[in-house]
C-alpha cells in the first residue's frame, strides 16, 4: 500500500516512515526540505505531489512545531499549522483519498484544573499558546472536512514525545545535549528551566505505531490522545538522566529558559486509543532517556 508522509524529515517523520516501510508500506515522503521538495503552504503543490503519489493513506505530520517559536512567529505559525493543513484536506477531498491521519496536538487543551485531570478527548479545548490555537484550528478544519465533506480523517492529539533525533529545542534533548556537552568539557552545572512541570511523555517509537494503528483502526471523524497516561516531572527526567551522566552534574536554574506560559501538569488518558487499537507502550522512559542522552553524545562527539 502507498502512503504518504507530510514533515517526512522532520524528528517524527523518519521513525514513521521507518516504521511503515517494516510494516510493508511503501512511503512517499515529503517536506519543505525532503527528498521529494514540497512547500505545505502552497496547494497547487500539494495537489500536484498528492495526485503523482495517489496514496491510500496520508499522515500529515508537516508543521512548525515549537510551542516556543509560535510566540515570536504566530503569523508563520498559523500560515503552516493551518492553512498547510487546510490545504492536505482540499487534495485529499479532491482527489478522494481513502484516509488522513491529521497530527494535532494536547497543547490544544492548554490550562486544565487538577480535578478535570487525566484528559480526555472530551475536555474543552483552550489552547493558552500560539501553537495550541493553530493545533485547534486545524482540527476544526478537520472535523469540517469529514463532516463536510465526508473526508475520512483521524485526528490525533499527541502528548509529548521524545527520542533519538529530536532537536534540542524541546525539553529532553536540551537536558541531554547540555549533559553530553558538560561530559566533554569537564563541567559540572548545566543550566534548566522550570522543573516543576509535569508532563505525560512517551517515547516517538511508540508514537509512531499508535499513528499506522490509528490509520488502520480509528474511526474516521473521531479524534484520539496519543499518550503515556503517566505523569513525570521535568526534575525527574533531569534526575535520571544526570544519573547516567559520565560526571557530577549540578543543574542551575536559569530564569531565562522558562516559558513565558507553563501549564504546570499535563496528563491524558489513552483510554480511546486502547480500546480502539489495543495499543500500548512498549519502550519505558530509562530506555527513551538512555536513548536520547546516547544520540546527544554522538553529536557532541562529532
Ligand atoms: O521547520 P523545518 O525546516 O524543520 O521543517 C519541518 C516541516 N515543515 C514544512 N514542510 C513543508 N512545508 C512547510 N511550509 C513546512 N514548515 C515546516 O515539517 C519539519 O521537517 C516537519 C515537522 O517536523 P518537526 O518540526 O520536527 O516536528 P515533529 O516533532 O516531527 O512533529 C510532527 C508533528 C507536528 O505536526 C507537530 O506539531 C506534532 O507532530 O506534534
Amino acid at each position: 500500500m502507498t502512503v504518504l508522509v507530510t514533515g517526512s524529515v522532520g524528528f517524527v517523520g523518519p521513525h514513521l516512515t521507518s516504521h511503515l516501510e517494516n510494516c510493508g508500506d511503501e512511503v512517499v515522503g515529503v517536506d519543505q526540505f525532503g527528498p521529494v521538495p514540497l512547500d505545505i503552504t502552497d496547494a497547487d503543490a500539494v495537489h500536484g505531489a498528492f495526485q503523482d503519489a495517489s496514496p491510500r493513506v496520508v499522515y500529515h505530520l508537516a508543521a512548525l512545531s515549537s510551542v516556543g517559536d509560535s510566540w515570536k512567529s504566530p503569523v508563520a505559525s498559523f500560515r503552516v499549522n493551518v492553512e498547510g493543513t487546510l490545504n492536505v484536506l482540499r487534495a485529499a477531498i479532491d482527489l478522494k483519498i481513502g484516509r488522513v491521519v491529521v497530527i494535532l496536538s494536547s497543547e490544544e487543551y492548554g490550562h486544565v484544573q487538577e480535578s478535570d485531570l487525566p484528559i480526555t478527548e472530551d475536555t474543552a479545548i483552550r489552547p493558552v499558546t500560539p501553537y495550541g490555537a493553530t493545533k485547534a484550528a486545524a482540527d476544526m478544519l478537520a472535523i469540517q472536512a469529514f463532516l463536510g465533506d465526508g473526508l475520512a480523517t483521524v485526528r490525533v492529539r499527541p502528548f509529548g514525545h521524545t527520542g533519538p533525533g529530536q532537536t534540542p529545542g524541546f525539553v529532553v534533548p536540551a537536558l541531554a545535549h547540555r549533559i553530553a556537552r558538560a561530559e566533554r568539557d569537564g563541567v559540572d552545572e548545566i543550566p534548566v528551566g522550570s522543573l516543576e512541570a509535569i508532563r505525560d511523555l512517551s517515547d516517538v517509537r511508540d508514537v509512531v505505531r499508535a499513528y499506522r494503528l490509528l490509520a488502520e483502526h480509528g474511526e474516521p471523524g473521531e479524534v484520539y490522545n496519543v499518550c503515556s497516561g503517566v505523569g513525570v516531572s521535568i526534575q525527574e527526567i533531569a534526575d535520571r538522566l544526570l544519573a547516567r551522566a559520565k560526571r557530577e552534574i549540578r543543574l542551575v536554574v536559569d530564569p531565562q529558559l522558562v516559558r513565558p506560559t507553563e501549564i504546570p501538569r499535563m496528563i491524558g488518558s489513552n483510554q480511546r486509543l486502547r480500546t480502539a487499537t489495543g495499543w500500548f507502550p512498549e519502550i519505558g522512559l530509562d530506555q527513551t532517556l538512555a536513548d536520547v542522552l546516547d544520540a546527544a553524545r554522538r553529536t557532541t562527539d562529532t
